[in-house]
């Protein structure tokens, strides 16, 4: 680190590039452009290497992965205009995953910026609502102040900041300081509502734990396994964040929501007083799941967050905690511990309904090698191919227990949501509320970048693949041990399941035309395995892993059977209506 305490006379460039220094940047993903060149030919002095891209998305997108691997910063640059509107998509990503993304954006120089000139567009209005903080460098000088503030508020509020810098601005000459980084302790919330907490849940004879994203941002993992342990209380994963709490931990129940555990959902419907901690019970983790409407109405809910905006917000809450979610459940464990609970009557008999559920759901899972559809029936029928399912249980049985696992938007890929577990925070880096397809495979790369001591793996639909594949470029030039599980069905399956349940099969645009994923790879520098056979499945894996060390990337080729799982958006389609006779037999 290279803080300095005396303002020094620099360049902004200088002073942008120690800045980054001073905040550990070590890796910044991007595409050289003109915009920034005069940074750029810093970062090698500066120890931060650039990491060149195929597309400015998979830049961003890498620089969440970065970030939601390691905890610190994941940083990404591009040219002015079009290479910062191909930013747009990851930073929306970003942000609905929480990751502390700092964008830099090179925009037109001040002095023709209005004209028209060349790639020009006004670049804050574009992420005024996917970002925590817009930095605007308005006079060169000003810099170093500014892009460490970016770096302050990506950190404090857990989004991506941006750095918006006319391109003429990185010449010139400053006196600058270059602070240290700040970090602001977000502390355990208000006195009064955590004696509120701790009172609903020392009376409460069936508390159960939601343990979310925050839980994992916050490092809090140690003080959630001790209140879940004092309270006895089953733990359920909060939508896509299978990593919030250890899957071999005795009272862990799985993931609620869309392709989430049984055994989760039918434990928290029974729960009076319901700890959500560091989560904001987003409108989509909680939705109705395998026949399902498991959300505790009548409970006293608690919610805990860091964000106060979201208290509240989704769920009607008995009491509201703005803190930070280890802290907080520090705070609670010691207004408990010594205290009568309600729930140490029942422990034993809790303990042993946690153990039959979760036994339950395994046997059914287990017992699950196929859907049993109508439509699923009838393409797996003559398929030469693997069921889905049981292919993600192949995976499952061979992931490394340190594995790194991202997951794209697709049916396949929310069934996996069922069948994947960690022992370690920062494991799971799914497609959070944004939904994008084309997340996975970047977001696996940036994890690698920034633990590369564990295995980073993606898993991505074919028509998913489409949209990203093109980082494969990235993976071969720049020795990207990353191993890409992608699942050949030939169809962008996730839709033509609505086409199915609300279309009456009139199918349109969801059917691929796929070449050899595997070939494709081999193509590009990457290894490619086309897996046709399900005992091949777990070694395939293992030695994609394995490979990952010299910075192999391959590409599993799963050939998998066209069937579907339950839909996603049952809550959002409707049966097709038709007043006008032209359509009437769209109906
Ligand atoms: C960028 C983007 N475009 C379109 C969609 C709509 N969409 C959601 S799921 C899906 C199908 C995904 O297909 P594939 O990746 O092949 O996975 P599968 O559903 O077949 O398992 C599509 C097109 C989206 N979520 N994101
Ligand atoms: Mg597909």
């Amino acid at each position: 680190m290279t803080v300095q305490d005396r303002p020094q006379r620099m360049t902004p460039s200088e002073a942008l590039v120690e800045t980054m220094a001073a905040n550990g940047v070590t890796h910044v993903f991007g595409i050289v452009g003109s915009a920034y060149m005069d940074a750029l030919d810093l970062f090698p002095a500066a120890g931060i290497r650039f990491v060149p891209v195929a597309h400015e998305q998979g830049a961003a997108h890498m620089a969440d992965g970065y970030a939601r691997a390691s905890g610190r910063h994941g940083v990404c640059i591009a040219q002015n205009g079009p290479g910062i509107t191909n930013f747009v998509t990851a930073i929306a990503a970003a942000y609905w995953a929480h990751s502390p993304v700092v964008f830099v954006t090179p925009e037109t120089g001040s002095m023709t910026l209005g004209l028209g000139g060349f790639q020009e567009t006004e670049q804050l209005p574009i992420f005024s609502k996917i970002t925590k903080y817009q930095g605007h460098v308005n006079n060169p000088r000003r810099m170093a102040e500014i892009a460490a503030r970016c770096f302050h508020h990506a950190m404090l509020e857990s989004g991506p900041a941006q750095l918006n810098v006319p391109r003429d601005y990185f010449y010139g000459e400053c006196l600058s300081t270059i602070a240290a980084p700040m970090r602001i302790g977000r502390g355990p919330g208000d006195a009064a509502a955590l004696d509120a907490a701790a009172r609903l849940l020392a009376r409460a004879k069936f508390p159960v734990i939601v343990a979310g994203g925050g839980v994992n941002l916050a490092e809090g993992r140690a003080e959630a396994i001790a209140l879940a342990e004092l309270l006895h209380a089953p733990v359920c994963n909060s939508y896509l964040h299978n990593d919030s709490f250890p899957a071999t931990h005795a009272l862990w129940c799985g993931p609620l929501g869309y392709q989430g555990s049984k055994a989760a959902m039918k434990l928290i419907a029974e729960a009076d007083v319901v700890l959500a901690l560091g989560t904001r019970l987003g409108p989509f983790g909680t939705l109705p799941q395998h026949g399902l409407d498991y959300w505790p109405t009548g409970a006293s809910i608690i919610q805990v967050d860091a964000d106060a905006k979201v208290l509240g917000l989704v769920k009607p809450i008995a009491v509201g905690v703005h803190g930070d979610a280890k802290a907080a459940a520090a705070a609670l464990l010691a207004r408990l511990q010594d205290r009568e609970l309600a729930c140490a009557s029942n422990a034993r008999e809790r303990a042993r309904r946690i153990a039959d559920e979760k036994a339950a759901w395994e046997r059914e899972l287990g017992e699950w090698t196929h859907e049993r559809d109508p439509f699923s029936l009838e393409v797996a029928a003559g398929s030469p191919h693997m069921h889905p399912r049981q292919v993600l249980r192949e995976l499952e049985k061979a992931l490394p227990r340190d594995a790194m696992v991202a997951t794209d938007v697709g049916n396949i890929c929310s069934v996996s949501n069922s069948y994947l577990r960690f022992d370690r925070p920062r494991s799971m880096f799914a497609a959070m509320s944004f939904g994008n397809c084309g997340y996975a495979f970047p977001v696996a790369c940036g994890a690698k970048f920034a633990v590369p001591e564990r295995p980073a793996i993606a898993y991505v639909g074919d028509g998913a693949f489409g949209i990203s594949l093109n980082e494969l470029l990235t993976c071969a030039r720049e020795r990207i041990g990353v191993t890409v599980v992608v699942f050949n069905n030939g169809q962008w399956g996730a839709e033509k399941k609505n086409h199915v349940d609300f279309y009456s099969r009139r199918f349109q645009a969801v059917d691929l035309v796929n070449p050899s994923w595997a070939r494709v790879a081999q193509a590009f520098g990457c290894e490619g395995v086309r897996v046709e056979s399900l005992d091949d499945v777990a070694p395939a894996l293992r030695a994609a892993v394995t490979a990952q060390a010299d910075g192999t990337c391959t590409v599993l080729e799963m050939m998998v059977t066209q069937e579907l799982g339950d839909p996603f958006r049952r809550d959002a389609l409707s049966k097709p209506v038709r007043y006008l006779d032209k359509y009437r037999a769209c109906s």
